[in-house]
């Protein structure tokens, strides 16, 4: 069977799901020290309420730096598998890290988006999702070839298990809806670097 035929072509067929369920559904697959990367915006807020690991880095400051941070992070620990987590506004300001990653080949990383079409923590003006942009086409326009929008909660975790067993690199689109994440971020950028380090073994 191919990689897409349990997953839908276009973003207005995936199934609108909640960040929270689906980043708690990630956390509890996570048994080898993963790295996980939350992007700002509610992305790193649900992150963070699925429970702290010290292997979490939460990027509280700009747009679009999870996929860079992320392969970074997987090109210095090549073992390691790697997840960056990213909200629809903040790729569209780094699309070009969709470009770079493929031209990788980066097999240990994996890309969710989280795809509420809106700033959300801003306001919830809209994004350009919400006008037709499908970033699960754009990764494959990239070189993404392995990327697809999560169908449902099942799709999620199918993907997420391939992700983990399989040579990637990979991206996930998810529909999500606009509910507020439970808990915030702790604001401590040099306690969450510090613990980050610690969780990868290499703090100083
Ligand atoms: C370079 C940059 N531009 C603008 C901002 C202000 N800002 C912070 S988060 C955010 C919205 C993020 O949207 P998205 O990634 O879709 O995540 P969501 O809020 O929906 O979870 C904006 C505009 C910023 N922090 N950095």
């Amino acid at each position: 069977m191919s990689f897409a035929a349990n997953h839908p072509t276009g973003r207005e067929q995936a199934k609108v799901l909640n960040r929270f369920d689906i980043t708690t559904r990630l956390v509890a697959r996570l048994t080898h020290e993963e790295a996980v990367i939350g992007g700002i915006g509610y992305t790193n807020f649900d992150l963070w309420g699925a429970g702290q690991r010290p292997q979490n880095f939460y990027m509280l400051g700009s747009m679009g730096l999870a996929v860079p941070i992320a392969l970074g992070v997987a090109l210095a620990q090549p073992r390691r598998r790697v997840f960056a987590l990213e909200g629809d506004g903040s790729i569209l300001m780094q699309l070009g890290s969709l470009a770079t990653v493929a031209s990788r080949g980066q097999k240990n990383l994996a890309i969710v988006i989280m795809d509420n079409g809106a700033y959300q923590i801003t306001g919830g003006q809209a994004t350009l999702t919400a006008q037709g942009a499908d970033v699960v086409a754009i990764a494959r326009g990239a070189g993404l070839l392995q990327s697809a929008w999560a169908a449902d909660e099942g799709a999620f975790e199918e993907l997420i298990d391939l992700a983990l067993r399989e040579d990637g690199p990979w991206l996930i689109g998810c529909r999500i809806d606009t509910s507020k994440p439970a808990q915030t971020t702790d604001r401590d950028p040099a306690r969450i670097r510090d613990r980050f380090m610690s969780g990868l073994g290499v703090k100083r």
